[in-house]
């Protein structure tokens, strides 16, 4: 039974990140960034690949705009990159008029082309001379609270005539847990109990909790900012990107598996999400986390990041069975407290699985992701920022064989379709869904080898792109009916 239709302006689009895409990254003044820094050091990135060229966007921004638009994309995420555009971090240390030149030239590409402008604030690439401060430096420091709010202001001000989609922060949960609890993403910090703990023990992980905090406020901030000074004039929207791996009990009819889900969502999503609707952490945390680590907001904080957000927006790629366990430092959790254990990889699939590991497909997850979003949320607007896979085997394909990504397609159709199903028969009001991604990339630690693009890139031949069959695929769905259900 359809409750109601897919909304007529629906935004179907792609997405990417600044240091995923644009390379020049010595080029025209950019400072660099904690991933610079990071992927110099051996052994961190596979292959030893960087973001130096990437995809060199930074010089094909037209020829990729004109190739949206001849594939019919009308949404286009994109990041900013801070140390493009401030340095050494905040104004007052300089602006680069040659980053802002870009982007000006890149958001007016877009618009001439009929593309929509998505841009997100920070997608992980936080300035070096910012970072590498001892006494103010990392999101360690509640400093970057005003740093960041500092490099937002300039944005709104600079772009805000054109650009009406804002994203403060992407994946802030990717960034603190990867980043500082298991130190497999810039900037590499494992706290030592941490470590520790995966061969398991106690837990006394601190790093996360703060850097979340100062990334909540810094977000709260922004937003503050762009309501008082720039929103009412300039007529935008603005949230956070955050991101869920939905989780099934392994045993849905054991109590304590179910209860296990809910509070791994809540871990993950509502770590970010929790604070910015409700002004605090997520009950299930303040329970658990009752060592000291979990810091309580004050009242001001509370009352500045609450309600800081005209949609909740979200990435979903993977799903994962879960049980309740008791021993602590599970294979999967954001915290060694939730308590939970992932069975997924001892015999019970979920899914096929992708090239990277980490991603079963399973496009029910998609759905499920939204309706818990919907119900513990109060029906908010809903955007889904990313979505997307890398093909089994891609890695080593000839550029022929990659080309025919049919696996890709079934993945997109299938979630896709979930997604649709959640607005047309769940009656969630999600008002957009973005493709990860317009290209293949730099994939983080896992270099360039693993491709998640609808278009693929040669990077042996000037990083010229193929469009993948997925890509004319996703461009015949979204543009053949604003109502794409029905067919
Ligand atoms: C993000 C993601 C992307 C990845 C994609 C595939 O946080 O936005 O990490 O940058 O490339 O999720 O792994």
């Amino acid at each position: 039974s359809l409750t109601r239709d897919l909304p007529t302006d629906f935004a179907w689009g792609v997405a990417t990140a600044a240091y995923q895409i644009e390379g020049a990254a010595a080029l025209d003044g950019r400072g660099a960034c904690i991933w610079d820094d990071y992927c110099k050091i051996p052994g961190t990135i596979n292959n030893g690949d960087n973001g130096d060229v990437a995809d060199d966007f930074y010089h094909k921004y037209q020829e990729d705009v004109q190739m949206m638009k001849r594939m019919g994309i009308k949404h286009f995420r994109l990041s900013f990159s801070w140390s493009r555009l401030l340095p050494n971090g905040t104004t007052d240390k300089g602006i680069n008029g040659l980053g802002v030149q870009f982007y000006n030239n890149l958001i007016n590409e877009l618009l001439a082309a009929g593309i929509t402008p998505w841009v997100t604030l920070f997608h992980w690439d936080t300035p070096s001379a910012l970072h590498n401060k001892t006494d103010t430096g990392s999101w360690l420091s509640k400093d970057m609270v005003d740093h960041f709010d500092n490099y937002a202001d300039f944005c709104f001000a600079v772009f805000g005539d054109r650009v009406k989609h804002w994203i403060t922060l992407n994946e802030p949960w990717t960034y603190t847990w990867v980043g500082y609890g298991v130190g497999g993403f810039a900037p590499g910090r494992c706290s030592s109990q941490r470590c520790k703990d995966i061969g398991g023990g106690g837990n006394t992980a601190t790093e996360p909790y703060i850097v979340t905090h100062n990334l909540i406020l810094a977000h709260g901030k922004a937003v503050q900012t762009y309501r008082q000074r720039y929103q009412q004039a300039q007529g935008g929207v603005i949230g956070m990107a955050n991101n869920i791996d939905f989780m099934l009990p392994f045993n849905t009819s054991n109590e304590d598996d179910v209860d296990a889900v809910n509070r791994q969502h809540a871990f993950q999503l509502g770590w970010y999400v929790d604070p910015i609707v409700f002004g605090r952490y997520p009950e299930e945390m303040a329970s658990i986390v009752t060592d000291g680590r979990l810091p309580t907001f004050t009242s001001e904080e509370s009352a500045m990041v609450k309600g800081s957000y005209d949609f909740i927006g979200f990435n979903q790629y993977t799903s994962t069975y879960i049980m309740n366990t008791d021993k602590p430092g599970g294979d999967w959790s954001s915290d060694p407290h939730t308590a939970t254990s992932v069975y997924n990889a001892t015999g019970h699939k979920i899914g096929p699985t992708a090239e990277s590991p980490w991603l079963n497909v399973y496009p029910q997850g998609i759905r499920g992701a939204i309706n818990w979003v919907n119900d513990r949320y109060n029906e908010p607007i809903i955007y889904i920022f990313e979505n997307g896979v890398s093909v089994p085997g891609e890695t080593k394909m000839s550029l022929e064989e990659a080309l025919h990504d049919n696996f890709r397609i079934d993945f997109y159709r299938g979630y896709i379709s979930a997604v649709i199903d959640s607005v047309v028969i769940d009656d969630v009001d999600v008002r957009g869904y973005f493709a990860w991604s317009l290209m293949d990339n730099f994939e983080w630690a896992d270099g360039y080898s693993t491709r998640f693009g609808l278009t693929y890139v040669d990077y042996k031949n000037d990083q010229k792109r193929y469009i993948k069959d997925s890509f004319v695929w996703y461009s015949q769905f979204t543009s053949s009916t604003s109502n794409p259900s029905r067919k």
